[in-house]
């Protein structure tokens, strides 16, 4: 049975019995991340690897991080064009440097701790519960399912909402010094933006909005990003910080568009490019 290997190699399935879902453990896991995602859009699953993994997760890590395409990119808050029609004291018009730079999954070998937990089906099974999705599915795009986002010593991870409804992450290295996890929770809704909190935060005023995650290598993060605006604060010291970031969606065949791709990877694959023709042509037959 080789989902049972990689529950028993990889996970500390005395915390989280994944393939007991009636157990009192991991029933009060589900409940308690369901919990904390309502309250605040952000759960943290504490020592979800094996502690004696620990290392091996980060000297993984550490050996992919060179594949990385590193490119300083100019963006916003919203990621919307730069040149945006948007009113003068809009916070879509504060340009941040995103200095994080994505190993893509084509890069992650298949062995590597972070493509076996992936893949695996019933940690998707249990990540879906979480979240209280029906169904779960790992993105079709051949690249930015699985990633290692790396940020370097000087960089950032900026101010920003995410496009997608739900990430699942897990630090895999700290930074020595900053490179922490910051988020607002619920700083705006489905029917309000709230300009004025979010560029308070943007501009450094908004204290009161923000909430700090203490994560350690091995915690499994959960998080809402598409209402509560965060970051990963700037890194110092010597070395990089390092998350694994698992993409979901709750639909199968998701593929990122061209232009994203080749501003996020530097490059694109066939898939890619198919998945444009076929939203333009609407149909799959042959031309
Ligand atoms: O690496 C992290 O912890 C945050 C990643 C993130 O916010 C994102 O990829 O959208
Ligand atoms: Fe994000």
């Amino acid at each position: 049975m080789a989902a049972l290997g990689v529950l028993d190699e990889i996970i500390d399935t005395a915390r989280y019995p994944l393939a007991d879902p009636g157990s009192s453990a991991l029933r009060e896991a589900v409940r308690r991340a369901r919990a904390e995602l309502a309250d605040t859009g952000c759960t943290v699953l504490r020592g979800f690897i094996r502690p004696e993994l620990t290392d091996t997760l980060r000297a993984q890590g550490e050996r992919m991080a060179p594949h990385a395409h590193y490119e300083v990119e100019q963006v916003n808050a919203y990621n919307i064009p730069l040149d945006a029609d948007l009113p003068e004291d809009h916070p879509g018009r504060i340009v941040l440097e995103r200095g994080n730079a994505f190993v893509p999954r084509d890069r992650i070998p298949a062995d590597a701790l972070i493509h076996r937990l992936y893949t695996d089906e019933l940690f998707q099974r249990f990540v879906a519960d979480c979240f209280g999705l029906a169904e779960l599915h790992e993105f079709a795009d051949p690249l930015a399912g699985l990633c290692l986002n790396v940020v370097a010593p000087g960089m950032s991870h900026p101010w920003h909402f995410d496009t997608n409804e739900f990430t699942v992450s897990m630090l895999t290295q700290p930074a020595e010094d900053g490179g922490v996890f910051e988020y607002c929770p619920n700083i705006r809704t489905p029917e309000a933006e709230h300009l004025d909190d979010v560029r308070a935060v943007l501009t450094g005023t908004g204290e009161r909005f923000v909430q700090r995650l203490e994560l350690r290598p091995g915690d499994l993060q959960l998080f809402q990003g598409r209402f509560s605006l965060h970051r990963v604060s700037p890194v110092s010291g010597a070395r990089q910080r390092h998350s694994a970031i698992f993409a979901y969606t709750d639909r199968p065949g998701m593929v990122g568009t061209v232009e994203r791709t080749r501003q996020l990877f530097g490059r694109v694959l066939p898939d890619h490019l198919a998945a444009a023709a076929d939203a333009v042509r609407g149909d799959r037959l042959l031309d």
